[in-house]
């Protein structure tokens, strides 16, 4: 990574003061910087603004000062203040591409946008929505020559993003620090912000799979024929999800015996056959006395409060309800420890919903603002909603983390939020909340699962084919198609909607999402490396083209095509009779085939290999532990040289052995001597026990290319 930007032209020349912390702080106008990791640099508007600065909410640990400024430190914003709400800007030159601002409706690019990161239930979103339902003051800027640099802003508060003409954020609240780092790629940078922000948990193998979903599946009965039919069918799935209509009419942990008399029956006979089970729980409690969830948080005083002191009651769907103050770590812990007995009835993971908090018939759709948390110190202490909105769905989502490691040490947590804020990749995965049947909203699948994986969060994905409206069965088997491909896949769909499994729409449908899911599968080994990638370094699973070159301007808005990983390149056609994009990152990229006949189906994206690049294949599964990788064809694009190299990481596919060394990293060098190719392996990292998978070669030809 270099310090200065391109010919050091926007180095401006402000002054920059580095305040030793047990320093004097000497009053100064101009923007006060520290440097606090050996990339990224902090400023506040003022000394003053330094010395009443409330603690971050999206860092994963304080990062105190470690030093000056550098000397040709490019990037310093310019603070101000506009109808007295804080501002921080910061210039960009010609050619530089903006991207990120977490989870937006499309395009790709940013350059232009306004977005006001506060969490919001967006239901039918559309691609004018300013704000979703997470928040993410966060922009990743690529110049002209391939260089980048992040800029974010520390702030829970509502916040402006403007890119309408460089990079400007203007928050509802106090004066904030700005964290700018450097980095010679765009990758480097969004490595810097998983330093800063923390990284995702390396989920369960099984949460790569493919996830069944509706609002409801119910009763019981209709949750067994759906995962028979799966099977019926041979069509790969993991998990099948319980939305609200499994509770006991919508009390949190409890289930409604009259359609699910034996919940721990069910998952056991769905594990039997492969399947795990995901259940909703919703941030709203049903203010009941006798109902055991109301009355142990009663027992503590874990509500949010109103401003007048007494518990702030709003509706939702149980009625009206209260709502726990994630804030505070003793409601944390009671929250947790609420799973205990809940995921004792074999549930495998928890979907939290409705958390940004959703609240019925209000303006705004959600408690007012002047709502009190009684936050931890740590976290600033008490508090008004204003603060504390964009981060209750993060924190409801880690106490959620923390209740399901605590109550199943030996298993990894998976906790899917709706609502989030930078940083809360750590506890949860995501979707992206109640998107509709069109094409539109396709394709918008796409940049924002990319730019979310900007943003820190590598584990999302959409309703892949649409949770409003009906939609047509071939928008539905293109969704599979390119769904398929992204880090989190479920389908799922409105209450009243018609039917979106994969069979729903008939035979030809079904067989392209077969063919689509049967992809996946054989990709789950690579998923599953991209997985430990992502939860190591913070670098995304799925990847805007422009990775591949981050110099070639051509390659900056594509985003109707994507990279997984760096080696396979997706195209996709987003529109019903459109052509697939041509742009395409230098190089031979090879046409490659999955499975057989997928390119033959005119509705799945085409798949390229990188040149260089030997991707391991799993053998086709239909669900991901069905037997244990015992073989891996490498599919195979030599370079010019004649050479290529794949990776695969290998573990348990769930518990915490690989933090003692249960795993593998293999390393495979492919080698075009002679007219057969040779093969080396060899284990780079980890001591996995398990035999190590036979392993054959698919040379991709030219003829394909
Ligand atoms: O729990 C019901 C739904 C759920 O299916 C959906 O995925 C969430 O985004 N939930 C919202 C509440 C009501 C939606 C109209």
């Amino acid at each position: 990574m270099k310090m200065n930007g391109p010919a050091g032209l926007r180095i401006r020349l402000i002054l920059i003061f580095w305040v030793a912390a047990a320093g004097a702080l000497a009053q100064t106008p101009s923007a006060v910087g520290e440097r606090i990791t050996p990339h990224s640099v902090r400023f506040f508007s003022s000394q003053e603004a330094r010395a009443h600065a409330r603690p971050s909410l999206c860092l994963k640990e304080p990062l105190p000062a470690t030093g000056p400024v550098p000397g040709d430190w490019a990037v310093v914003p310019g603070f101000g203040r506009v109808q007295g709400r804080p501002t921080a800007a910061v210039s960009i030159a010609e050619g530089t591409d903006l991207y990120g601002t977490g989870e937006v409706p499309g395009p790709l690019r940013r350059n232009g946008t306004r977005t006001v990161a506060w969490n919001t239930d967006a239901y039918a979103w559309n691609a004018g929505s300013m704000s979703l339902y997470q928040s993410h003051p966060w922009v990743l800027a690529v110049r002209a020559d391939g260089t980048a640099f992040g800029v974010l802003a520390d702030t829970p508060q509502r916040c402006l993003i403007d890119l309408r003409a460089g990079i400007r954020f203007e928050a509802s609240g106090p004066d904030f620090p700005v964290i700018v780092c450097e980095g010679d790629s765009p990758q480097d940078v969004v490595r810097e912000l998983a330093r800063l922000t923390g990284t995702m948990s390396l989920p369960p193998r099984w949460a790569l799979g493919y996830h069944q979903c509706r609002y409801s599946y119910t009763p019981d009965s209709r949750v067994r024929e759906v995962a028979s039919q799966f099977r019926k069918r041979h069509i790969p799935c993991d998990v099948i999800w319980l939305d609200i209509d499994y509770m006991e009419g919508f009390r949190c942990f409890t289930v409604n015996t009259w359609d699910f008399p034996d919940l721990r029956d069910l998952n056991d006979d769905l594990r039997a056959d492969g399947f795990r089970t995901v259940t909703i729980i919703d941030p709203g409690i049903k203010r009941e006395p006798g109902y055991h969830v109301f009355d142990s948080g009663e027992r503590i005083d874990a509500w949010v409060r109103a401003a007048g002191g007494a518990p702030y009651v709003g509706s939702v769907w149980p009625g009206q309800c209260v709502f726990p103050d994630f804030t505070r770590t003793d409601v944390r812990d009671w929250w947790g420890g609420l799973y205990g007995r809940f995921l004792a009835l074999g549930v495998d993971g928890i979907w939290n919903d409705m958390n940004e908090p959703a609240v019925f018939n209000v303006p705004g759709k959600t408690m007012p603002l002047t709502n009190i948390h009684r936050a931890d110190a740590a976290l600033g202490g008490t508090d008004t909603h204003a603060r504390y909105h964009n981060v209750y769905g993060m924190l409801m989502a880690r106490a959620t983390f923390a209740g399901c490691r605590t109550a199943r040490p030996e298993r990894r947590p998976f906790v899917l939020t709706r609502a989030n804020h930078l940083g809360g990749q750590r506890w949860a995965a995501t979707w992206t909340g109640d998107n509709v049947a069109t094409w539109q909203h396709m394709d918008m699948s796409i940049s924002g699962v990319l730019n979310l994986g900007l943003s820190g969060q590598p584990l999302a994905g959409p309703d892949i084919g649409g949770f409003t409206g009906a939609g047509s069965g071939r928008l539905f088997a293109r969704w599979m198609g390119i769904g398929s491909l992204l880090p989190f896949a479920r389908g799922h769909t409105g209450k009243g909607n018609i039917d979106k499994e994969p069979w729903a729409f008939g035979p030809e449908v079904e067989a392209t999402c077969r063919l689509a899911l049967q992809r996946r599968y054989r990709l789950l080994p690579y998923l599953y490396t991209l997985a430990r990638e992502a939860s190591v370094t913070g670098l995304p699973m799925v990847r805007p083209l422009f990775f591949a070159d981050p110099a070639d301007a051509r390659l900056r808005d594509q985003d109707d095509s994507f990279l997984l990983g760096d080696d396979l390149l997706v195209v996709c056609r987003t529109s019903p009779d459109g052509d697939p994009p041509q742009t395409m990152p230098r190089g031979n990229w090879a046409r490659v085939s999955i499975v057989p006949g997928d390119l033959d189906d005119p509705e799945l994206p085409s798949l390229y290999l990188r040149e260089g690049a030997a991707l391991p294949l799993g053998p086709l599964v239909e669900f991901s532990d069905e037997k244990p990788l015992d073989e891996v064809e490498l599919l195979v694009n030599l370079d010019a040289q004649g050479v290529a190299a794949g990776r695969l990481y290998e573990d348990a596919g769930d518990g915490y052995g690989y933090r003692s060394g249960e795993y593998r990293i293999m390393r495979w060098k492919v080698d075009r001597m002679t007219r057969d190719p040779r093969i080396v392996g060899d284990v780079e990292e980890g001591n996995y026990s398990q035999p190590l998978p036979a392993t054959t070669v698919r040379l991709v030809e030219s003829a394909t290319r």
